[in-house]
């Protein structure tokens, strides 16, 4: 564990709310046991359970939206979430969150994407990069803080954000948080992911704004086959994404497409495995993909629902498929390939890499 822990590692799949400490949710349930809006006794059971089906993650989800409403504590679980990815040597993060809105304190989609921006200027345990859109390399540098993960001072993590459209959200609603997106694109916003309960909602209702994020130029990932649905897979699969996550109810059809197109997995192990997505680790789509070398990048999901970490991901990876060292390393790598950032990014990633080789040997 300590090797995975020390592995540079690049987490493209990991929703903002999914990822916080068992112990603020169970601080923010305290507040609101003693304000009376919950029952504490109800909710710390909850958090603190470790086997969830599907339905009952979406259920904590809604419970976990209550705990988060207002901007501070948006700001607060983006500081958090950021300091902890990197504290387990993620080099760069692409953050998803669901823009929400709620007129009761004043929150508008907007102004929830301002807190988690805060929250990302708050850290102060490393030094947080991020790539605005249009940038060329050389000025990239530039840009970043002068601090380098490579100077063996302190540590530097890309923090890079997409906006996730929920499923239960309508068509103007998704529009809303597509067009947030190309407004905040200066502030590290690189695309879009389609999310929520699987089970809810219709492909041809996000359509419309996911085609407008593409010919505006923002990246696209979809989670795609988390429960059996195959008309809706060949949709998303027709269009064409540039990431897909999950890919769990795939026939044989889907993974032709899949592989015809070369569309990059974000594979998920633990959150599979813990929501019965997948019936048992030895039998997870990863190993097919891996040894029919599909691009694959491994991530956390919901590292707070799920209580696991990245270096997690990989230890299971390497004890289930039995990978060793050199081949955990080089998955780790390999997810550069798969970023939303430019080049430049990319560039001084595999330096990071390489630089790592060194030392991790
Ligand atoms: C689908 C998921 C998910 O956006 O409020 N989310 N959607 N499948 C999953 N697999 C278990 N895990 C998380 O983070 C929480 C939201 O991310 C989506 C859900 O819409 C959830 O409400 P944010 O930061």
């Amino acid at each position: 564990m300590e090797w995975c822990v020390s592995l540079p590692k690049v987490e493209l799949h990991a929703h903002l709310n999914g990822s916080i400490r068992d112990s603020t949710l169970l601080e923010l349930a305290r507040v609101l046991g003693e304000k009376g809006v919950i029952v504490f006794s109800d909710v710390e059971h909850v958090i603190l359970k470790n086997d969830r089906s599907l339905t009952e993650v979406f259920k904590l989800f809604d419970l976990i939206h209550i705990l988060t409403t207002d901007h501070t504590t948006v700001k607060r679980i983006t500081q958090e979430v950021i300091e902890d990815f990197a504290s387990e040597n993620v080099v760069y993060l692409e953050l998803r969150t669901t823009p929400k809105r709620n007129d009761s304190i004043g929150m508008t989609k907007r102004s929830y994407m301002e807190a988690v921006m805060e929250g990302l200027r708050a850290v102060s345990t490393v030094d947080v990069a991020f790539a605005p859109h249009n940038v060329d390399a050389g000025s990239l540098r530039e840009s970043l803080p002068i601090n380098d993960a490579c100077d063996g001072k302190r540590k530097k993590i890309y923090v890079q954000l997409l906006l996730s459209i929920d499923r239960r959200e309508s068509t103007a609603s998704a529009m809303e948080t597509v067009k947030l997106a190309l407004e905040m694109r200066d502030l590290g916003v690189l695309g879009i992911d389609l999310s929520g309960n699987p089970v809810v909602g219709e492909w041809m209702t996000y359509l419309p704004a996911l085609e407008f994020a593409r010919e505006h130029g923002l990246y696209i990932t979809l989670h795609c086959g988390e429960v059996p649905n195959p008309k809706e897979i060949q949709a998303m699969l027709d269009f064409i994404p540039q990431r897909v996550g999950h890919a769990c109810y795939f026939e044989d059809d889907d993974w032709k497409k899949l592989k015809h197109f070369n569309i990059p997995v974000e594979i998920c192990l633990t959150s599979n495995i813990v929501t019965a997505s997948v019936s048992s680790i030895d039998v997870h789509h990863f190993a097919d993909l891996y040894n029919a070398k599909h691009p694959i990048v491994l991530c956390t999901d919901d590292a707070g629902v799920f209580s696991t970490s990245l270096s997690n991901e990989y230890k299971v990876a390497a004890s289930a498929f039995g990978l060793g060292k050199r081949e955990m390393f080089q998955l780790a790598k390999n997810a550069i390939e798969f970023i939303f950032a430019d080049d430049g990014v990319k560039q001084d990633l595999r330096k990071t890499f390489d630089l790592a080789t060194k030392k991790l040997d």
